[in-house]
């Protein structure tokens, strides 16, 4: 059994859910519990009768859940999986493997060699570009280590210790983005597993392109004084 929590993101992801459950490896983990922001679709209905606890949130975002899951959690290590379609489950034991051999931080990458997002095959694939921009920044103004490549996926491990030393501030989607900058700038070790992002199931996506993308930059200025460009 694995000292490790697997935590499902949630707000209105029935049908992701009903499709990707029966892969999800709840027998392996110690936890498996929910965050959820209040779905009114019948998702905590349906992880309450799966055996999942569900912590619903006292408001909404991905960053209060990132948040609440580790003030729930009495596991050494967390990993976040967002059940709406795009995300393996196969990679969820993958990411805790990345932390037990060491690494502080595991992200499944949707870019680089061998991996593949939701865009490839588009042709102009400007969420690509976007998070390619983003990752590149962040790599050159905080990181030393080897190219992470994909700074702002949600699909992700670390410590629940770590999470917690972290103290993050973003209460919505830019949190993996913090996340990823504030392990940077600490010097911790990045491990990032190559995946096949899948197309959604079902739903609708929470994280409207424009206000997200400029949620993305106004992280990067309140990170900057512990960048390159200020001798950090
Ligand atoms: N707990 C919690 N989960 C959320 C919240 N907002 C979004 N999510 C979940 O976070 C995951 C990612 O959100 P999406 O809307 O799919 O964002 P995305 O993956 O960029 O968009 P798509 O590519 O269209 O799927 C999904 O499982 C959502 O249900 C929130 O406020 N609280
Ligand atoms: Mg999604």
């Amino acid at each position: 059994m694995r000292d490790a929590a697997i935590v499902l993101l949630t707000l209105n992801e029935i049908e992701g859910l009903r499709a990707v459950w029966s892969q999800v490896p709840v027998k392996e983990f110690k936890e498996v519990f929910a965050v959820d922001g209040g779905s009114t679709d019948g998702t905590q209905e349906f992880l309450r009768e799966h055996g999942a606890g569900v912590v619903v949130q006292p408001i909404r975002g991905r960053g209060v859940a990132f948040r609440c899951a580790a003030d729930a959690s009495s596991a050494e290590r967390l990993i976040f999986y967002s059940p709406d379609g795009n995300e393996d489950p196969a990679d969820i034991v993958r990411l805790d493997d990345a932390l037990v051999a060491g690494a502080d931080l595991a992200i499944a990458r949707r870019f680089g060699p061998g991996a593949v997002n939701e865009e490839d095959g588009e042709t102009i694939r400007l969420r690509a570009r976007v998070n390619d921009t983003l990752s590149q920044l962040a790599n050159r103004l905080f990181h030393d280590g080897p190219r992470v490549y994909d700074t702002i996926n949600g699909f992700r491990a670390l410590r629940r210790s770590a999470l917690l030393e972290l103290d993050t501030t973003v209460k919505r989607f830019p949190i993996e983005y913090q996340i990823t900058i504030r392990a940077m700038q600490r010097g911790w070790t990045i491990a990032e597993v190559p995946t096949r992002e899948g197309q959604r199931i079902g739903g609708e996506r929470k994280a409207a392109s424009w206000p997200v993308g400029l949620d993305h930059l106004k992280v990067l200025l309140t990170e900057l004084p512990r960048s390159r460009l200020f001798g950090a």
